[in-house]
């Protein structure tokens, strides 16, 4: 394509909302120009991008056997009333009324639709295995859309749907999508982890999310340094051997520490290390009081109580509610002598802490030389800590690393949560009658676009990779008012695309430095730079990736190319 007949608006100034440095970097390259907040337009650049990455996804998807469908953006009302999910979602889910007052949503999601596309057909187990996928937009009325592409509220996204007749057939197909799923991200150039993100414990296998590191990403999560372990960092479970110091158990005595409340303040004043306190706080858990320690540097994870005891609700008790149920006040509270109503539980690291410090139950007033066993007793030891950088990984290879992650995929294994609600069921070999087993998998097309720039760029632009880059070659012609190098150039355009490359030719009557600043903006991998040794058929060839720049006859280029 000739670039002077293509609409590419670059820009040299950063757009002031745009704090993101992909949102930054597409709309100054010009492949995408807001509406309104939330909502994009992909130009001519954008869209090729879009496409390419909509190729990888089809062609993986269909690889294992997926059937590509297209479902309506416009759903009714009524699907989301049988599934009871009309009244759950609030101002997220985007409605509005036919001319008939007829009300529907804007799709954010398809289980609904496509369990009631199904369930009127597919009546026999005879239909099943089957996945069903598309590529649409979808509507999700953010309360704070940002970081442009990265969270729209109008945006395209890849959503499959697998049915099964039974929870082993699901974890077949699972296993095969989250297996395309790697295909995916690592042919997009990404670097990415699968991570456990279901609140099971270890290994739990519900639900995967593909996380790219990236600082800007929303989420957090904890990842091996040696092996593919990677999870969410609050469902990550710990797995460290603690030891016990080998040191002889002191008697317990109460002693002065002021209006020293905090673990750091704590040790200080009584001179020993957080990792020697005990750290107390009590948790209205389904409204019961119950005590939850910890060793004085580490962090109680809500969630992994609310596994622990299987609970709804989970909240940190007030200062009145610390006060009535274990008669003293946050800061010095601790196990020893609680009332008998108050449970305590702790985390494993607790019951390795010798001649340890906590709370005395009495203002201003804490306990040194206090042992687990010994001193309180404990309900039950379990997992209830966050995990930390530097902790062992739980699959024993290798130590944890914190990371942002921008989320492009998230698998779930729905079971029969949507064919129950909506009666779609089918007939088993024995003809007995069974709601289908479903799977759910999604993947940001646009926001992959998003994040691969988040990845790939420097100061001057983006730096596409080759599977992902909106042309194969960028073709500049310096000077185009010289004779030879317009011939040169538009030889080398006829002959790159004789060669099958898909080439972008600046043949615009601009200024050389325009010329170059646009090419490293829009990111290109490779450069071929017709200028001043024209005439002897030499050109400069550049890899936008390395920088690194070689002179070459024309006849090389192809090579130099396809190598690198
Ligand atoms: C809504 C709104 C927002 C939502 C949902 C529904 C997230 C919703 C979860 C999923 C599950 C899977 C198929 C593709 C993969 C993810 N945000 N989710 O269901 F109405 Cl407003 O979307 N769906």
């Amino acid at each position: 394509m000739k670039q002077s007949n293509l609409y590419i608006p670059t820009l040299r100034e950063v757009p002031s909302d745009a704090e993101a440095i992909s949102h930054q970097l597409l709309v100054r390259a010009g492949f995408i120009r807001q509406s309104v907040s939330g909502v994009y337009s992909f130009l001519p650049l954008g869209r090729k991008v879009l496409r390419k990455v909509e190729t990888i996804i089809r062609e993986e998807m269909d690889n294992i056997g997926s059937q590509e469908v297209l479902m309506p953006a416009l759903q009714p009302s009524e699907l989301w009333e049988e599934s009871g999910r009309w009244n759950t979602y609030g101002p997220e889910l985007m409605r509005l009324n036919d001319r008939h007052e007829r009300r529907f949503a804007l799709g954010a999601t398809h289980e609904e639709l496509i369990t009631s596309l199904l369930r009127d057909e597919v009546k026999s187990y005879k239909r099943l295995p089957m996945v069903l996928y598309q590529i649409q937009a979808k509507f999700r009325d953010e309360k704070r859309p940002r970081f442009g592409l990265l969270r729209g509220r109008e945006f395209i996204m890849k959503d499959a749907y697998s049915f099964d007749i039974d929870p082993e057939g699901l974890d077949r197909n699972y296993d095969a999508i989250y297996g395309a799923y790697m295909n995916v991200f690592n042919r997009c150039g990404l670097n990415f982890r699968a991570v456990i993100a279901d609140s099971g414990a270890m290994g739990g296998k519900d639900t995967h999310e593909f996380m790219v590191l990236a600082d800007i990403g929303e989420d957090t999560i904890a990842y091996s340094d040696e092996s593919d372990f990677a999870a969410n960092v609050e469902m990550a479970p710990v797995k460290v051997e603690y030891k016990k110091e080998d040191m002889p158990i002191r008697e317990r005595v109460k002693v002065e520490t002021e209006n020293k409340r905090t673990i750091s303040d704590v040790a200080e004043y009584l001179n020993v290390t957080p990792q020697n306190c005990i750290k107390s706080l009590l948790w209205m858990i389904d409204e019961k009081p119950v005590l939850v320690l910890s060793r004085g540097d580490h962090e109680i994870n809500d969630v992994k109580i609310k596994n622990a005891l299987d609970a709804e609700v989970v909240e940190l008790a007030t200062d009145d509610q610390t006060k009535e149920f274990v008669g003293c006040e946050v800061g010095y509270i601790g196990p020893v002598d609680v009332p008998d109503e108050v449970k305590v539980i702790a985390d494993h690291a607790v019951e390795y802490i010798v001649n340890g410090v906590c709370g005395a139950n009495e203002p201003l007033m804490h306990y040194q030389n206090v042992n687990p066993g010994t001193d309180f007793q404990v309900d039950f030891y379990d997992d209830l800590r966050f995990i930390e950088e530097g902790d062992p990984s739980p699959d024993g290879k290798g130590t944890i690393v914190f990371a942002r992650g921008i989320e492009v995929g998230h698998v779930f294994k729905l079971g029969t949560r949507y064919s129950e609600a909506m009666n779609a069921n089918i007939l088993d070999e024995n003809g007995k009658s069974k709601p289908i087993t479903m799977g759910s998998y999604g993947i940001g097309v646009s926001r992959i676009m998003a994040a691969v720039v988040e990845q790939m760029h420097d100061d001057n632009g983006i730096v596409w990779p080759k599977s992902l880059s909106p042309f194969d070659v960028h073709l500049i012609c310096v000077n185009p008012k010289n004779d030879t190098q317009a011939e040169l150039g538009e030889a080398l355009y006829a002959q790159l695309k004789r060669n099958r490359l898909d080439v972008l030719y600046d043949d615009r009557k601009e200024r050389a430095g325009v010329k170059f600043t646009d090419a490293d903006l829009i990111g290109i991998p490779f450069q071929v730079i017709v200028g001043k040794r024209a005439e002897e058929g030499i050109v400069e060839l550049k890899n936008r990736q390395t920088g690194e720049k070689a002179e070459k006859h024309l006849s090389e280029i192809e090579a130099y190319i396809a190598q690198a």
